[in-house]
């Protein structure tokens, strides 16, 4: 019996051709609507391989239902929807899908920050509703970007590639991470500092951590507090970084001038949510990784890791 894969999303035939003559392989056949929990465990349960999304829990429960799972392949960098120490007890490889975003990734991230500070969807709203009567000085005026002081919270590998953009529109480069990034302080000319000290003196404050302990709730009002008035909130993130309430709070009482969120407590967010009312928000539905390129070497890397991990061999991009 060939072994035995499932996929929990519709993904496209040519990416899944290569498993079809060793494997038998299940997908969910809905692209946009999660597996179900029930059926996701019930697939779970015989299947020595999974292609997971960021929506499906992969804990205990799930690895005690799968004797046979050998290896999970997470459609993303960030992996915090697994249990990793359930993994490492059950003996599952898990992989993610780093690198191969990082651009990607990148430039969304920092096309979310010049839409927030040149007020682009405003503008576009404004043009399409037959506003446009006449020109006037400082019609929908924004903020400078050039020269500006972008605090990246989180200089992994997409940290470093926003700062390489920054560092294009000669901004001043600020970062807080774990650990300090010579190559970035060289290179870029990015200043490691202290999270108060930069929110304090970002323009733009960037979120790009990983969600962990650590970064879970880091922004409450306080933070929002010690940020400028001026200053916008960029998360492309984790929504679960932020207290959206006290984002909300802040975004209201004037502590921020605006945010631009590509990511959310609860994804998909309800569409009344008081975040998505606020003119100073601009809000992306967690697309930041979504470029055609992009998303189709992510699946290939799921699909190649999980070939090696079956094969008995070292997968390309296995979580540490
Ligand atoms: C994913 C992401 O594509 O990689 C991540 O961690 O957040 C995105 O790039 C998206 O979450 C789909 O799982």
């Amino acid at each position: 019996m060939k072994p035995s894969i499932f996929i929990t999303r519709k993904l496209p035939d040519t990416v899944i051709e290569p498993l079809n003559s060793e494997f038998e392989v299940e997908m969910w056949d809905k692209e946009d609507v999660p597996v179900p929990r029930d059926m996701l465990l019930e697939k779970a349960n015989g299947a020595s391989a999974l292609i997971t999304m960021l929506s499906d829990k992969v804990d205990t429960e799930l690895m005690e239902q799968a004797p046979s799972l050998k290896v999970v392949a997470n459609l993303a960098v960030g992996y915090d929807n697994i249990d990793l120490e359930a993994a490492n007890q059950k003996e599952v490889v898990i992989c993610n899908t780093p690198d191969v975003l990082t651009d990607t990734t990148a430039d969304l991230t920092f096309a979310l920050l010049m839409t927030s500070a040149r007020r682009i969807v405003e503008a576009d709203r404004y043009i399409k509703e037959g506003q446009w009567k006449s020109w006037s000085p400082l019609l929908l005026a924004g903020a400078d970007i050039h020269h500006k002081t972008i605090g990246i919270v989180g200089m992994g590998s997409i940290g470093e590639a926003v700062a390489r953009r920054a560092k294009g529109f000669d901004m001043n480069i600020l970062y807080h991470n774990r650990s300090r990034k010579p190559e970035a302080e060289e290179k870029l000319g990015a200043v490691y500092v202290k999270l108060d000290e930069l929110l304090a003196q970002s323009d733009f404050v960037v979120v790009l951590a990983p969600l962990t302990e650590e970064t879970e709730g880091l922004f409450q009002k306080e933070q929002f507090k010690a940020m400028k008035k001026s200053a916008f909130f960029i998360n492309a993130a984790r929504g679960a970084i932020v207290n959206e309430e006290a984002l909300i709070e802040a975004l209201n009482t004037g502590e921020i001038a605006g945010a631009g969120l590509d990511v959310f407590v609860n994804e998909p967010i309800d569409s009344n949510h008081p975040l998505l009312s606020l003119d100073n928000v601009v809000a992306l539905p967690h697309i930041a990784s979504s470029s055609t390129e992009t998303r189709l070497a992510m699946m290939n890397l799921c699909v190649q890791n999980i070939i090696a991990v079956l094969k008995g061999d070292k997968p390309k991009t296995q979580v540490k």
